[in-house]
């Protein structure tokens, strides 16, 4: 399959500024393209989603920038749809987390049984209800699954876009207390830390990817870069001691590509603004590269 790139520009979903800057850092600060050409993957830029006009603003409890999170969602859902049609496999570049609402939105009418492997200091199961911050990057996963905002879940006429048999977490952290009780209610297979610590990431992602298998019929990759230590990853908006390691990202990725079930995959929450060297870029680009299929040997 072709990889279509496709970057979204976007940060109005995050509380601090700045990820809007990601997709130009990782393909031009950490040259996207010349691994893509090195590793002698078929690709081709798919452009960039910014949408033209800004929307009128929407009424919210608390839900920040909800407006454009809405426009962006819709535009992105439909260009997503339109490359999985094309036989392509969507790469997005984010853009804050709530990118995925629009992505997940364009994948679910095409796979029934989607499944989503969220890679996360956080879980983003937040409602306006539960939010702490109102920001809507904290609550995309939740309104994939069909719980906030009908605005949002009720994108492109599916509801839920993604069961939650169907969802796997992995690298958490930092879980808000609605979150939690969201997480036991659903039976949402949540891989914290403290799993990865007992059962070491390889059987981690052994039991993701068995279960997938048997289960879905696409996988979509959310990989939310502050998963990774603040140490490895230090761009990105709500960094989270404790996180994934630098080997321990690239061998799940690494395991994602030998298991051939990815569809998809997106990085979001770069944040250049709050980068050291471009660091953090270049660190998506080399866990782009595990994705689809570089080896050390
Ligand atoms: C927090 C932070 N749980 C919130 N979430 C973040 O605002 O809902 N998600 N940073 O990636
Ligand atoms: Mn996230
Ligand atoms: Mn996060
Ligand atoms: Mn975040």
């Amino acid at each position: 399959k072709e990889v279509a790139v496709l970057s979204v520009p976007f940060g109005k979903g995050a509380g601090t500024a700045g990820a809007e800057l990601g997709p130009a850092h990782i393909l031009h600060a950490a040259s996207l393209e010349t691994k893509l050409a090195e590793l002698s993957i078929a690709y081709r830029l798919a452009g960039e989603l910014r949408p033209a006009v800004q929307p009128p603003p929407l009424q919210s409890a608390n839900a920040k920038h909800l407006a454009e999170v809405h426009q962006m969602s819709s535009e992105l859902a439909e260009r997503v749809s339109e490359l999985v049609a094309d036989g392509s496999f969507p790469l997005l570049l984010g853009g804050d987390h709530s990118i995925s609402i629009g992505t997940i939105a364009g994948l679910a009418e095409h796979y029934a049984n989607l499944g989503v492997i969220w890679f996360d200091a956080h879980s983003d199961l937040n409602t306006e209800d539960t939010s702490p911050s109102g920001n809507i990057h904290g609550m995309s996963l939740g309104i994939s699954l069909g719980s906030g905002i009908p605005l949002l879940t009720g994108l492109r006429g599916i509801v839920p876009k993604i069961k939650p048999e169907h969802v796997a977490i992995v690298g958490a952290r930092s879980l808000d207390t609605g979150e939690k009780a969201y997480i036991r209610s659903l039976g949402i297979a949540c891989y914290t830390m403290h799993d990865i610590d007992r059962l070491g990431i390889a059987r981690v992602m052994e039991k993701v990817i068995g279960q997938f298998k048997q289960t879905t019929d696409g996988v979509h990759v959310s990989f939310d870069v502050d998963s990774l230590d603040p140490l490895e990853a230090p761009g990105t908006g709500t960094p989270v001691k404790g996180g994934l390691s630098y080997r321990e990202a690239h061998f799940a990725l690494e395991l994602l590509y030998q298991s051939g079930i990815v569809t998809s995959a997106e990085f979001v929450e770069l944040n250049p603004a709050l980068d050291q060297h471009d660091q953090t870029a270049r660190l998506a680009v080399e866990l782009i590269g595990s994705l689809l299929g570089e080896q050390i040997l």
